[in-house]
């Protein structure tokens, strides 16, 4: 956890701008926007005039949090030469060219951020590779600063983000700092049950026909050590991929037994494959998607390529499987 003087520090320093703008990434996960929506909604009760930037390609599965609603398209904004009064803030994202801006868009930025890898953007910079979740960092920042001013709305959109980011508090990351800090949001007035129904349980029947396509591409190897699992949702409605998240298929193949690591390649409407990895503990995934250029966690990372599918799944299961022996070798 960041030390409670830093925490405090920077909790001074938000508080004293005028205007916030909290960038999402691209693809925002229910990290990102539980973070973005529930710092939005604390700063806001204290007077401020702050707003959430969203990406271009937000999944409605998360519109049950509070100030959802009035997530703003920022890109109008970000062309405007006139914004020295504004601190923006990048949270969960490795860099700036994740929110879709570029570093020169922004003058006066803050990080706030929880990936392995990354670049510090400048004084107030709030990272902690040990977070769980962006959340649990807005979560320590926002109590530093005031506990009892988290409501039951800052609290649902944090809880979002730390049951998200820790696959409902399964992951390695998960530690006990995550269950009291889950604790704490839930006598805040967090309520766990409906948000997982929430988050989990209203798929679109699309959702059959992915899933069925993506058992179809699924395939094992290294013993059933790897798994690999292709989603195309060519002519199933444009918007069938975007209305889930990442973890809607990987964790099946992810849940057999003796599997490690398991590979999702997803082809967006764009024509890129975004690629999502998974770890269960033993392989560090992070270092498979920084071998792409992408980042991430020690147990879930992702990348961005561009190719032929079949070009594709060679070569990413190639590193996979290097670093198969990599870990077998360390062990
Ligand atoms: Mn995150």
């Amino acid at each position: 956890m960041i030390d409670k003087a830093i925490l405090r520090r920077t909790g001074d320093y938000l508080l004293a701008q005028p205007r916030l703008r909290l960038l999402l990434h691209k693809h925002p996960d229910g990290d990102a926007i539980g973070s973005c929506l529930g710092l939005a909604r604390f700063l806001a009760a204290r007077g401020k005039d702050v707003g959430v930037f969203g990406p271009f390609d937000i999944s409605p599965k998360f519109d049950f949090l509070p100030g959802f609603a009035d997530i703003l398209d920022g890109r109008e904004e970000a062309g405007d030469p006139d914004f020295a009064d504004t601190l923006y803030a990048v949270v969960d994202s490795t860099g700036v060219d994740r929110t879709g801006f570029a570093a020169g868009d922004f003058q006066r930025l803050l990080r706030l951020d929880h990936h392995i890898d990354g670049a510090r953007y400048g004084d107030h910079d709030l990272h902690d590779t040990a977070a769980a979740a962006a959340a649990l960092i807005v979560c320590d920042l926002l109590r530093a600063v005031d506990e009892d001013a988290i409501d039951t709305g800052v609290a649902t959109c944090l809880y979002t983000g730390l049951m998200t980011d820790t696959g409902g508090f399964r992951y390695t990351n998960t530690d006990a700092h995550v269950f009291r800090s889950a604790g704490f949001l839930v006598e805040r007035g967090a309520e766990p049950a409906r948000i997982a129904t929430l988050v989990h349980e209203r798929r679109p029947a699309v959702y059959l026909d992915l899933l069925r396509r993506a058992l179809d591409s699924l395939t094992l190897h290294a013993g059933g050590r790897v798994a690999l699992l292709t989603l195309r949702a060519d002519g199933l409605p444009a918007d069938a991929l975007a209305l889930f998240g990442s973890d809607d298929f990987i964790n099946l193949p992810r849940s057999l037994e003796g599997v490690e690591v398991v590979v999702q390649m997803k082809l967006v409407p764009e024509g890129d494959w975004k690629i999502g990895f998974r770890g269960k503990g033993r392989v560090n995934v992070q270092t498979i998607a920084a071998h792409f250029g992408g980042g991430g966690h020690f147990s879930a990372s992702g990348c961005e390529l561009e190719g032929d599918e079949a070009e594709l799944r060679a070569r990413i299961l190639d590193r996979v499987l290097a670093a198969l022996a990599e870990a077998d070798a360390s062990a």
